[in-house]
């Protein structure tokens, strides 16, 4: 009588042994995702909960910061490196050479899906745009920032970070090049800008539109970048310890040339034009430009416009000039690709195509 009960008692265990481990086995695996912490205002704090301006950006660690969102742990094993804790708008070639060795150094391990980066949002679209030209894996990388800091209000931070999170252990994301991923919308490295200076809404594709959208702990997807990026690039940063200078002019009415001088004076190896309208030169700066490049200064005609095509031998004869078009890259991304280019070459004809093909 005891040995059937007991025989009875054993098989229900085995059988819920066996129902446990094998629901242990469907459940979906967690991918791996590392954040890599910089700063800016998704780690900043304010006196108060309405303090939206005025607050101290860069003084949350990237500890407190996942702990305050502790839905991630339910989408992915997390785990983060504080890189640097400063505001973005002093982020410069040393942090952008460092982090871009930690993100190919983490994406180079089968242990880790994806890679988020916590950030500033003033130059959120360059750092996003270097690590596109630079990053060896299409394995998802995802830059994100927040418009509120952590103490405020509606703060924006946690959710963008779970959305961050979410999108970089997706494998909808893989290939798909570095993403600003903010407000619910996915954005393209090469594309994204900063069109406003305060409200959550400001990452934007203006013309070319964002990629897709998370919405509801879900990535989906709805275009993708037409130019090369990440493995598909020639640029590598492995042996580089600093960038060449490269610089920008701004033009408006009444220009003249004295930052282009002075931007000679200091040894840039590139200029930038940052022109009106369709990249126009003013006869004022042309001069100045045309004397620098004959001091082997490569010289790219973009525009202060932002959205649009700058396009050859329209407003200036960039054959006789032996300039290069920025093609759609605005001047602080135009700057970002001038940059790398001159890293392999200060060939024109090379540096044109490279603006073609970035
Ligand atoms: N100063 C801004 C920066 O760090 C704060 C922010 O918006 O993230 O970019």
């Amino acid at each position: 009588m005891y040995l059937k009960s007991a025989r009875a008692l054993a098989a229900l265990f085995l059988c819920v042994f066996a129902l446990g481990s094998q629901a242990q086995n469907t459940a979906p695996k967690l991918p791996n995702v590392v954040i890599l912490a910089t700063g800016g205002t998704i780690a900043g704090t304010g006196a108060t909960s309405t303090t939206t301006v005025g607050y101290t950006a860069a003084t949350v660690g990237v500890d407190a910061l996942i702990k305050a969102v502790p839905e991630l742990q339910k989408v992915a094993h997390v785990s983060g490196e504080q890189t640097m804790q400063i505001a973005s708008e002093n982020m410069g070639d040393a942090q952008w050479l460092l982090l871009a060795k930690r993100v190919n150094t983490l994406l180079a391990r089968a242990d880790v899906d994806g890679v988020v980066i916590t950030h500033g949002t003033d130059t959120i679209e360059e750092t996003a745009y270097f690590l596109d030209l630079v990053v060896k894996s299409k394995k998802p990388v995802v830059v994100v920032g927040a418009m509120r800091p952590s103490t405020a209000m509606s703060a924006d931070g946690p959710i963008n970070l779970y959305n961050a999170v979410i999108t970089a252990g997706s494998q909808e994301a893989v290939g798909k090049g570095v993403l600003v991923v903010m407000n619910d919308q996915i954005n393209a490295a090469r594309e994204v800008t900063k069109t406003n200076t305060t409200t959550l809404d400001t990452f934007k594709t203006p013309e070319l539109g964002m990629l897709g959208y998370v919405i509801g702990g879900q990535p989906h997807f709805y275009r993708a970048s037409t130019r090369k990026n990440t493995v598909d690039t020639e640029f590598d940063v492995t042996n580089l310890n600093a960038l060449p200078r490269v610089d920008i002019a701004y033009t408006y009415a009444n220009v003249d040339p004295t930052a282009v001088n002075a931007f000679v004076a200091a040894g840039a190896k590139g200029i930038v034009h940052a022109g009106v309208g369709d990249g126009s030169l003013p006869i004022k700066v042309r001069p100045a430009l045309s004397a620098a490049h004959d001091k082997g200064i490569v010289i790219v005609r973009s525009s202060r416009v932002g959205q649009g095509i700058v396009a050859r031998n329209g407003e200036a004869n960039d054959d006789q000039l032996d300039f290069v078009v920025a093609d759609t890259l605005n001047p602080q991304k135009a700057r970002i690709l001038l940059m790398l280019a001159l890293t392999k070459t200060s060939n024109t004809k090379e540096i044109q195509r490279m603006f073609y093909t970035y």
